[in-house]
């Protein structure tokens, strides 16, 4: 669905706020968390990994793991018979772009000790997540989805942010771009799925790898993410592809 840049901005988080509880969404009750195939313990040490992969596996180094654990409490997941199916309206900015899964590789770099590409093979032998949420769209839609995924933070470990590292960008095929603080990125809850109801992602949803996360809003949530990028500083006029139009950098929910 095309859309226009400046009736987007016209959204307050104010006025989502309202819309939020005038519609009942009942952001913040936080009741919702009941399906225990979600519950893999926070920051679990990774075990299973395909031979190239497990070798890199290290914590993460002190400074980084601090300001993680600074994040907030986990954010509300919902039961799998929450989930809307046909809720989730298609916000592309533009054409959808299509790419091979098979020839596909995801390039995390920046301020790292181990850059890295990896393959979908590589990047599914990691463990899946999987998560029930509510996405947020600042038009004034949301959408409980269910998916399915890989943590950053999983994916920060074999790569090693350096201890300098503050910010991360996602570089998308479709130029899209977004930059996030290395906490909320590497906070718990936030993935980067290949699955979207239980189902392969489909192309115009993000695939093959797309954010997804409980903490912020629809718009921080980049669709087909083709590079991760640590960073010790921001560019200004650089900062999203929304927040260079005047939208809220954090977008914290
Ligand atoms: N690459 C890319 N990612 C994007 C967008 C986009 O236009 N391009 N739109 C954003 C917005 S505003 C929203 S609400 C969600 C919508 O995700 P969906 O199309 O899967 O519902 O994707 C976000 N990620
Ligand atoms: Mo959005």
């Amino acid at each position: 669905m095309q859309f226009d840049k400046y009736q987007h901005r016209r959204f307050s988080r104010r006025q989502l706020m309202q819309y939020a509880s005038l519609s009942g969404m009942g952001l913040f009750l936080g009741s919702c968390s009941s399906d225990s195939s979600r519950v893999s313990p926070i920051f679990k040490p990774l075990n299973q990994q395909a031979g190239n992969v497990k070798a890199l596996f290290e914590p993460l180094n002190q400074s980084i793991e601090e300001l993680i654990f600074q994040a907030k409490n986990p954010a509300p997941e919902y039961p799998i018979s929450a989930i809307e199916p046909n809720a989730l309206l298609i916000n592309s900015f533009d054409t959808t772009p299509v790419i091979d899964p098979n020839s596909f590789k995801l390039i995390i770099d920046g301020e790292v000790n181990n850059p890295m590409q990896l393959s979908m093979k590589d990047i599914q032998s990691l463990p899946l997540i999987s998560m029930v949420i509510r996405h947020i769209c600042v038009e004034g839609w949301s959408a409980i989805v269910q998916w399915g995924g890989v943590r950053l933070y999983d994916l920060a470990k074999l790569v090693q942010p350096k201890a300098g590292a503050r910010y991360v960008y996602f570089e998308s095929a479709d130029n899209y771009y977004e930059s996030w603080d290395i906490a909320s990125a590497l906070h718990p809850q936030t993935l980067l799925a290949y699955q979207k109801n239980g189902q392969p992602m489909p192309v115009e949803n993000g695939a093959p790898l797309r954010l997804a996360s409980p903490i912020k809003l629809g718009y921080k949530l980049s669709k087909w993410v083709i590079r991760v990028h640590f960073t010790n500083e921001l560019v200004q006029k650089r900062l999203g592809y929304w927040e260079d139009e005047g939208y809220e950098w954090f977008a914290g929910l």
